[in-house]
């Protein structure tokens, strides 16, 4: 199945005048409010979210797992379901592999699919969260931080050759995510443990090549449930901070105690210029892994406001956007699109805000008005902008419907068939 401009234009035909119509209406109001609607399409056109290796496939959740049919089963069929995301939405134009449910084998196959999609190779994921097969000793309990040095050294060795692989492909960073952790008190040292992952991160950083990345995320629990060794954003920060410039902290929305204020987090981190990378999910008690924007949307959206506001007056660098999700219950693809949209939709929300007037609010302690601007662009429908910088870029003007009514799916399930499973937990 591949996605031609035939398939956009036909499918775009019968939505143009309406489109057409409620972009001119919108574009006049924003221009009134002094915006350059121009450069706010440049801008969203230039927003490119990665999509993971992993959300390709149904999720399951540790009760079972049900496949929704058509699944990629190989690391070519990945990167071409990621050209059809691409095709439709011209937003998600990089893929980001996960080591060693995604090992290439055919390196020059592989490059030429990803030409043929435009599609590139961004973070690779190191995983020593679980054991490999042929592996002869086990991270059961643990592998950057573990006590037994050669149990670490195997940990080490592993996201090197992740680092290999990755340069092989173009990618410019290795995201590191480590599960360990400890489920009672007593069952690690909690100094050890940290000064540990520090030498093993260390090491790991010596291989990283000078135009690279190591990203650093954290997680407060699970699978541990008593303590986790890079547990917040100051744990990570702190380990950034040690290894040097090239290290940064990696913020992924469900990897938060419920209720935390991440956009301050990300302020923070900005402040320092430690922001290096995101993984864009949603939910409601923990890591649920739901559809961005599907529980919280204004957090979203005050998310996107430290972040536009960050890049335009700290020296952040450009971070890695990713969507990281297990989808269990939507087709995968649908719920890709889904994500990236409520992600364009917040940034072009927090492109808006008025924010010299929110700086004069602030500067006057205004609180009232304040709450206001931000209000003003979080309830200003945005959708036609979205969708017309997605036109202007060759894209459907609604990919789902576009998806839905080119019956990807079921292409997809003719050509691979019911029973089709992809490598996901
Ligand atoms: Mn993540």
């Amino acid at each position: 199945m591949k996605i031609t401009t035939d398939h956009i234009q036909s499918s775009n035909k019968p939505l143009e005048i309406n489109h057409a119509r409620e972009f001119n209406f919108l574009a006049e109001k924003l221009e009134k409010k002094g915006l350059d609607v121009e450069a706010l399409i440049q801008k969203l056109q230039d927003l490119q979210i990665a999509i993971p290796s992993w959300a390709l496939g149904t999720g399951g959740t540790r009760f079972g797992r049900f496949s929704g049919g058509g699944e990629p089963s190989s690391l070519i069929q990945k990167i071409q379901d990621v050209g059809i995301l691409h095709a439709l939405n011209r937003s998600s134009d990089s893929i980001s592999l996960h080591i060693p449910w995604d090992i290439p084998q055919n390196y020059d196959a592989i490059l030429q699919t990803a030409a043929e999609g435009e599609i590139r190779f961004d973070a690779v994921n190191s995983n020593t969260f679980q054991d490999q097969a042929d592996q002869s000793l086990s991270f059961k309990f643990g592998s950057l931080a573990n006590n037994d040095k050669s149990i670490r050294e195997l940990a080490i060795a592993h996201n090197k050759e992740v680092i290999q692989i990755g340069e092989k492909l173009g990618s410019k960073a290795l995201t590191v995510w480590l599960a360990d952790g400890s489920s009672f008190p007593g069952q690690h040292s909690f100094r050890k443990t940290l000064q540990n992952t520090h030498e093993s991160l260390h090491e790991i950083y010596q291989e990283l090549p000078n135009d690279w990345k190591m990203l650093i995320e954290y997680k407060p629990y699970e699978p541990y449930f008593y303590s986790t060794v890079i547990s917040d954003w100051g744990t990570s920060f702190l380990l950034a901070n040690k290894l040097g410039e090239k290290a940064f902290t990696l913020v992924d929305l469900g990897h938060h105690l419920p209720n935390t204020n991440i956009e301050q987090i990300v302020a923070t981190l900005m402040t320092e210029s430690k922001l290096g990378g995101f993984h864009f999910n949603d939910s409601k008690y923990g890591d649920d892994d739901l559809t961005v924007g599907s529980i919280k949307p204004y957090q979203l959206f005050l998310i996107f406001n430290e972040l536009v506001a960050g890049f335009e007056e700290t020296s952040n660098p450009a971070s890695a956007w990713m969507i990281d999700a297990s989808h269990n219950l939507k087709d995968p693809m649908e719920d890709l699109l889904q994500s990236v949209e409520a992600i364009k939709l917040a940034y072009a929300q927090a492109l808006i805000v008025d924010r010299k007037s929110l700086a004069e609010a602030q500067g006057s302690q205004d609180v009232g008005q304040g709450q206001e601007i931000l209000q003003e662009a979080f309830r200003t429908d945005l959708r036609p902008l979205v969708r017309e910088a997605i036109r202007q870029s060759g894209g459907a003007i609604s990919p789902i419907q576009s998806y839905r009514e080119l019956k990807v799916r079921e292409s997809l399930i003719k050509e691979r068939g019911k029973e089709s499973k992809a490598s996901v937990l």
